[in-house]
């Protein structure tokens, strides 16, 4: 009940959550109350980033679920699109939902040119439905349907993807998440519950499929297959308790870091750990093939929140370029100007201005490739790309409401000021 009732206060609401500490321990096992102090039973529906979760229908007791492989065209953000494979006409494919204890089929349907299987990652389940062709099953050849079916024995952050030409099929978008509620309320129940997985793409500047042969110079850094400025906000009423459930199957480790709050780390393929384990924590690594779950009591405000690989915050770029650092180019333009007329000399100074050239027109780039740093906010540019979105937190949001609620408008004497535009200003003291 401490924690239960730090986070209350922390929400600005001390007086409900002593009044919840008293009202008997008994009560809050059966039914837990919410930051609100309403019962509730059962669990909140995960809210997958610019995703779904996929529908399913009842047949003699089992929940049975339907993916299909395929390919199709996909929006990275406006101005990418590329073939993509995922499954059911999206990458990642649509969140399987489903509650601990469930007996569940998924019956698997390959519209690929080539056969495929599906890996059930990090669950629990007989040796023959672990989905590694050649291995524990026939692969599933172009135009067949396989069945898989087990009963769900754990709850936690799970994901599924191929195990057969793995590199070629997750390197095209096919993968997803699947979340096991646990079959009991939790004891710290949350409001709102995200989830999304990390990935990267060799989006070559100008192509149209991506390359599966890259192993570590990528171009595209997405949450659920789609770059800032496209990714969802995270939103949430002051005071909610949060939880970002996060899996990772691209092919680099991302520390994601959140502004504003020290979360808590609070589970993973594991389940959700018992609460002795949780870890407070401002950066959090998701490695390769793994998932981390983490909670927050919503403060308002906007809040960053991103990979903190800075070259993961950005989108296409060219990777061999000489470095333009402390170059004077006003002479070496001219010349280059007669060869190609729009040239621009740029990065003496750094890379920010990047963001207004490209806004100008001045650098259109390839075809069907997005800026490296994109977005506006109320005070200029935002000069993001790639693993980048924003938690939005607002007083006065209805619960359940998701919608983008605009830009925080600040209390006034609460945004850092402008003192001097002088760069001589004051005596700032210097070593030595
Ligand atoms: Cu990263």
């Amino acid at each position: 009940m401490i924690s239960r009732r730090r986070f209350l206060q922390a929400g600005g609401m001390g007086a409900l959550g002593s009044a919840l500490t008293a009202r008997a321990p008994q009560a809050a096992a059966q039914a837990p109350a919410n930051a609100k102090g309403q019962k509730r039973r059962g669990h909140v529906p995960v809210r997958t980033l610019n995703g779904w979760s996929l529908p399913h229908v009842m047949k003699d007791g089992v929940k049975e679920f339907h993916l299909v492989a395929e390919e199709f065209e996909h929006e990275f953000a406006p101005g990418t699109v590329s073939k993509c494979w995922g499954y059911n006409g999206t990458t990642p494919g649509p969140t399987i939902e489903a509650v601990e204890g469930d007996r569940i089929r998924i019956l698997v349907t390959n519209r690929l040119g080539e056969h495929t299987t599906i890996h059930w990652h990090g669950i629990i389940l007989p040796s023959g439905m672990d989905g590694v062709g050649g291995v524990s099953q026939p692969h599933i050849q172009p135009g067949e349907t396989f069945a898989y079916e087990f009963t769900l024995k754990q709850h936690g952050t799970h994901m599924y993807h191929p195990h057969a030409d793995e590199m070629v099929q997750m390197a095209a978008g096919m993968m997803g998440m699947f979340i096991i509620h646990p079959k009991e309320p939790e004891p710290v129940p949350v409001d709102r519950d995200y989830c999304f997985l990390l990935h990267n793409w060799a989006m070559h500047p100008g192509t149209y499929r991506p390359d599966p042969a890259v192993m570590v110079e990528f171009d595209l850094w997405t949450f659920n297959s789609k770059v800032f400025p496209a990714i969802d906000p995270i939103v949430a009423r002051s005071g909610e308790r949060v939880r970002v459930r996060m899996g990772n199957l691209s092919m680099w480790n991302h520390p994601i870091h959140m502004h504003g709050v020290q979360f808590h780390v609070t589970g993973s393929d594991g389940g959700r750990w018992p609460q002795s384990q949780w870890r407070s924590e401002a950066t959090e690594i998701v490695a390769v093939g793994q998932t981390r779950d983490i909670e927050f009591t919503a403060v308002p405000g906007d809040w960053a929140f991103h990979c903190h690989m800075a070259h993961h915050t950005m989108n296409a770029m060219g990777h061999e370029i000489p470095n333009p650092m402390g170059v004077d180019q006003t002479g070496v333009a001219d010349e280059i100007q007669k060869m190609l007329p729009g040239f621009m000399p740029m990065g003496r100074y750094g890379m920010a201005e990047h963001q207004d050239h490209v806004d100008a027109g001045h650098h259109p780039g390839p075809r069907n490739t997005l800026a490296m740093m994109v977005g506006k906010g109320p005070y200029g540019n935002i000069e993001m790309g790639g693993m980048f979105t924003l938690v939005k937190v607002r007083d006065d949001l209805a619960p359940g409401d998701y919608s983008d609620p605009g830009w925080y408008k600040a209390p006034q004497g609460t945004v850092a000021w402008k003192v001097s535009g002088d760069p001589d200003y004051g005596n700032p003291p210097r070593r030595g």
